[in-house]
């Protein structure tokens, strides 16, 4: 169990308690990178993911460092391997579905062997493995466990779109409750998607990692900050985009920056970053983003045709909405704790009691 203190005010910051100094806001570079994923790729109009990808890769390159890339099957690989000049100058290696963080560390050590024998200068490159929530909640949660608990450099970017969108849209462990999938219908004797979704961030916090964060390519600047620590804080880091997938939740494909307001504005999506110390026994947790009213979650459920029969049911859309506020609480009893709309900074050196771990 790890104690959990609340970082500071509410908003993107450069800082983390894990670095000496804060890395570069995006705003404060005379130059961006252009080149993040480039024309070629075959993704879908209004596809979350390939926003996602393009932000992580300029983010990554404001580093100063080559990118090496290890990217699991899904659809973000499928669209950009075709052509593969849509990654420019990263190194990408097209991966097994399970193996996105098995290559990751390959190349982590191929590139420390290079350092060893003095054919690359140290700090030169970072490595990133990106996969879908098919390939990082299930079949390839193994290897990404172990990669966290082999305490190895770099950043994991989940593409989670909320199921297997590149097989024909079955359900993943990322699926909301009550969703309509090719493997959770509805009819006679089914409802849609039974289980409540797994978050793995929290998984990935749990079982080591020093830095985990939610994202959304909608916030740019927030996205950008987020995989910068990532690369920058030494270890296993892992970062979460949430990715609007128009044909697998059914939904018009300009409606990309609504949906993400609403999931926001519901509280289904939680834009947030936790640090962990783990030889101190403590996580210090700072919440992005606070909206100024919460919606009912309808307001979200009623932007996706994979939640128009999950809407006719009364009882159902109360078991998300419960989900949803259960999922709060932990947010709740830590903005309690310090102190909403105050600047509150917590001490490292007092570490006040626990208040709870997420539901
Ligand atoms: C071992 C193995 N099993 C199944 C597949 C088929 N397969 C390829 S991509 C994919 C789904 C990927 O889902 P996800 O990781 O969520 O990525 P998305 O397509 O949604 O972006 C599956 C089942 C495979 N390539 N390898
Ligand atoms: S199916 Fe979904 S995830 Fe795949 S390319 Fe299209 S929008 Fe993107
Ligand atoms: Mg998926």
């Amino acid at each position: 169990m790890f104690q959990v203190l609340f970082n500071s005010e509410i908003g993107t910051s450069p800082h983390s308690s894990l670095l000496s100094e804060p890395v570069i806001d995006p705003g404060e570079y005379g130059y961006i990178p252009t080149s993040g994923l480039t024309s070629g790729h075959q993704g879908c109009t209004g596809c979350g993911m390939v926003s996602a990808t393009n932000q992580v890769l300029r983010a990554l390159k404001l580093t100063g460092r080559y990118v090496a890339a290890s990217i699991g099957t899904g659809c973000n690989e499928v669209i950009t391997t075709q052509n593969t000049s849509c990654w420019g100058k990263v190194s990408v290696d097209h991966n097994n579905f399970p193996n996105t963080a098995s290559t990751l560390s390959g190349n982590r050590a191929a590139y420390e062997a290079l350092v060893q024998a003095g054919l690359l200068p140290p700090g030169s490159v970072v490595n990133v493995g990106i996969a879908g929530d098919g390939g990082s909640y299930d079949i390839g949660l193994q290897a990404l466990l172990a990669w966290i608990a082999r305490a190895e450099d770099g950043v994991y970017v989940c593409l989670n779109n909320e199921a297997y969108m590149n097989t024909g849209i079955q359900s993943s462990g990322a699926t909301p409750f009550g969703a309509k999938t090719s493997t959770t219908p509805y009819g006679k004797k089914a409802n849609g998607n039974p289980r409540t979704p797994q978050h793995l961030p929290d998984l990935a916090l749990a079982a080591g990692a020093p830095y985990v964060a939610v994202a959304s390519p909608v916030h740019h600047r927030d996205l950008a900050i987020k995989v910068q620590k990532a690369a920058m804080i030494p270890g296993p880091c892992l970062v979460e985009c949430y990715s609007v997938c128009p044909p697998g939740w059914n939904t018009e494909t300009d409606y990309f920056f609504e949906i993400t307001r609403l999931a926001l504005e519901t509280r289904l999506l939680i834009l947030y970053e936790a640090e962990l110390h783990r030889k101190e026994g403590y996580a210090i947790y700072t919440l992005n983003y606070l909206p100024d009213r919460f919606r009912p979650i309808e307001e979200y459920l009623e932007t996706q045709g994979r939640f128009k029969n999950l809407l006719r049911n009364p009882e159902m859309v109360k078991v998300v909405q419960r989900y949803v506020d259960r999922r709060w609480a932990f947010w709740a009893d830590l903005l309690e704790h310090n102190g909403v709309g105050e600047k509150v900074i917590v001490r490292l050196d007092s570490v006040p009691d626990a208040v709870g771990l997420p539901v």
